[in-house]
């Protein structure tokens, strides 16, 4: 039975109320992208960093998965092959949605890690510097968020994934960001069919052998149907 690879990006959260990062007043224009999301920016100064994330945390506890979010969660759980969700989002709303496995790639707003001895735990509603780590003590407890020159997580296991999938589907992503990007490439070199599900026209697009243009709460279950009525 056919396996599927799915990458969600900022897009499919849009409609549930969390910013997207590049489209018009996206966070990136709200935000200097050096200051709050790379190691360097955090160094600089942490509370600054602290205080965005904490905004975000908040605005993603108050938000609700939307109706591509719940298609995704019935796809893994209707689908008689496998279905690896792959996210760029640190958000949780695919697992509120119910979805049994995701692979956060870029880290999760609801873990925190210490920088000096790596310990990970739950993430308190609001970080602090002054925050000591409750393993090591050290104040270097940070957000468990992969931030731009860091290495992402469980890349060898997505490698593999994309190594073996049938059907590559992006969603709500616009591409720009590596090694995420990358992804599509890999799995037209294996020969998967590949399917973009985006509000509008990506970077990649034309990488894509399938493409479904519009809002993903709307897109995204016709997806699923049509796959699940033929599977
Ligand atoms: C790495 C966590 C090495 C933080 C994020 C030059 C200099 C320095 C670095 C680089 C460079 N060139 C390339 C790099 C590498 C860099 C990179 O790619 N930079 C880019 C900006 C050029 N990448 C890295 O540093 C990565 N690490 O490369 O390490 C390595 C590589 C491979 C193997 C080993 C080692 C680390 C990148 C991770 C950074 N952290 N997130 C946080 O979230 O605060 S990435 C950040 O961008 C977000 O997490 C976001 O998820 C991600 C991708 O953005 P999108 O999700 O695509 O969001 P965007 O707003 O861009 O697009 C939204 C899309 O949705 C749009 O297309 C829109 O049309 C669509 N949409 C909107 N509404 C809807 C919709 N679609 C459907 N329905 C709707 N309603």
């Amino acid at each position: 039975m056919k396996k599927i690879v799915i990458l969600t990006g900022a897009g499919i959260s849009a409609e549930s109320g969390l910013g997207t990062f590049r489209d018009k007043d996206g966070v990136w224009s709200q935000y200097d992208l050096e200051e709050v999301a790379t190691p360097e920016g955090f160094f600089r100064n942490p509370e600054k960093v602290h205080h965005f994330y904490n905004m975000r945390r908040a605005n993603a506890m108050a938000a609700q998965p939307n109706a591509a979010h719940d298609a995704l969660a019935r796809l893994e759980r209707d689908w008689p092959g496998q279905v690896i969700l792959v996210t760029q989002n640190i958000d949780d709303l695919h697992e509120r949605a119910g979805h049994q496995r995701v692979i956060h790639m870029h880290g999760e707003l609801m873990e925190a890690k210490c920088a000096a001895c790596d310990a990970h735990w739950p993430a308190p509603e609001r970080m602090r510097a002054s925050d000591p780590c409750p393993e090591c003590g050290e104040l270097s407890t940070r957000p468990d968020i992969v931030w731009f020159g860091e290495i992402p997580y469980d890349m060898d296991l997505i490698e593999k994934h994309l190594t073996q999938c049938d059907v590559f589907a992006s969603v709500g992503t616009s591409g720009q960001v590596y090694p995420a990007a990358g992804f599509v490439l890999q799995a037209n070199a294996m020969g998967a069919h590949t399917v973009e599900l985006n509000l509008e026209p990506s970077e990649l697009s034309g990488m894509f052998e399938e493409r479904h243009e519009g809002p993903a709460s709307e897109i995204v279950p016709d997806w699923v149907e049509a796959l699940l009525s033929r599977p």
